[in-house]
């Protein structure tokens, strides 16, 4: 195959990073095909990277000429598609969650090992930035000894018009979810969420804001994680593992450090986007690069399942504070030793 021929289905803030960043940097892709429920949005953005532009998503997965799929619609809407593309025995690329509900993660597992074969990667980009990528391997080194704690920050500039506290969870919380399974390689056991006083500057209906989010894995090691939709002054992601022996934190991004005028200070990026570059970059080239050997190996339906269930813990536990024992369907074989 020559060029991997991608549709991408919604065509809003990430789906037109992907769109740019698949035609002037991914190699050995096209974008032939969008849709977006905004059909107007889906035009302008189909006019401008010479794509086709479909009447629904269903019509785009169905589309011969699309040979592999990407979703980046609204969260509640990823399932269906994701099942879709698997009916067609197509790769698909869904940008976390995977689902907000764990019914359709389940729907998706026994979709996708009914087929004997992954074809689903869900967009936990972290596990691709090379700042996590040092921070694991420092852990796994031993240099700390064994990890204790892990502190952590999601600090959002503003919140989205549509979140919820819910959603802070669900929706910003999930990536936290993921990378610390990732980096200690165990599952959890236990969650808490704790409701700090709320931000008086930002409120907002149905927004709890800040949010902690506390678990235990399987060894014992606790975590909490600070989620902040309205730090203020930039997208903050913060996180310092607690060994028995050191610590180890994650790097800020690369920037320059300026001392000038009685200060030393770098800049503090805007939003995810300008953040997480590198990493969007390195994991859709390795999407396309593996769909097209057919053998994809990204984070799979498997972890887009337990993160869902982890978050929809926190989320049903969240209003009373109390502390939850968190467990997992069965794990087929299928996606068994994937970290
Ligand atoms: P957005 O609101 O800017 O864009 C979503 C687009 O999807 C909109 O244009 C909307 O009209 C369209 N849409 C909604 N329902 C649809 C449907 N059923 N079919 C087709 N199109 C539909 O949101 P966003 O910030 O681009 O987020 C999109 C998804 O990407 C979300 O699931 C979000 O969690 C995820 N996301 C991931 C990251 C990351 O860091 N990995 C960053 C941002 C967003
Ligand atoms: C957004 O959807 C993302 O996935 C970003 O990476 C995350 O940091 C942000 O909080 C979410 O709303």
């Amino acid at each position: 195959m020559e060029k991997l021929r991608i549709g991408v289905i919604g065509t809003g803030a990430i789906g037109r990073e992907h769109i740019k960043r698949l035609s002037e940097r991914i190699v050995g892709c096209e974008t032939v095909a969008v849709a977006d429920v905004d059909r107007d949005a889906a035009e302008r953005v189909a006019s401008l990277c010479g794509a086709k532009c479909c009447e629904s998503g269903e019509e785009l997965i169905l589309s011969p000429e699309v040979d592999a799929v990407l979703v980046a619609s609204w969260d509640a809407t990823h399932a269906k598609y994701v099942l879709a593309a698997v009916a067609e025995g197509k790769y698909v690329f869904c940008e976390k969650p995977l689902s907000p509900e764990t019914k359709d993660c389940e729907r998706i597992l026994e979709a996708e090992s009914a087929l004997g074969k992954r074809i689903v990667q869900v967009g936990f980009m972290r596990r691709f930035d090379s700042g996590y990528r040092a921070l694991k391997a420092a852990i796994k080194s031993g240099v700390i000894g064994n990890p204790l704690m892990i502190h952590a920050c999601h600090r959002n500039m503003t919140h989205a018009a549509t979140m919820t506290s819910e959603m802070s969870i669900k929706n910003a919380g999930i990536h936290e979810i993921d990378i610390m399974r990732w980096l200690l390689e165990e599952e959890y056991v236990q969650g808490q969420v704790l409701l700090p006083r709320q931000n008086g500057i930002s409120r907002k209906e149905n927004l709890q804001d800040p949010q902690i989010m506390l678990l235990r894995t399987e060894s014992g090691v606790t975590i909490d994680v600070e989620l902040n939709q309205s730090s203020g002054y930039g997208y903050d992601i913060q996180c310092e593992a607690v060994g028995e022996e050191g610590t180890v934190r994650l790097p800020d991004p690369a920037t320059v450090v300026t001392r000038a005028r009685g200060a030393c200070s770098f800049e503090v990026r805007p939003g995810w986007e300008t953040r997480f570059t590198e990493a969007y970059d390195i994991e859709l080239q390795q999407w396309v690069d593996e769909v097209k050997a057919d053998r994809i190996t990204g984070p799979s339906a498997w972890d887009g399942t337990v993160a869902c269930h982890t978050a929809v813990v926190l989320g049903e536990c969240r209003e009373s504070g109390e502390i939850r024992g968190i467990s997992y369907p069965h794990c087929p074989d299928f996606y068994k030793n994937m970290f």
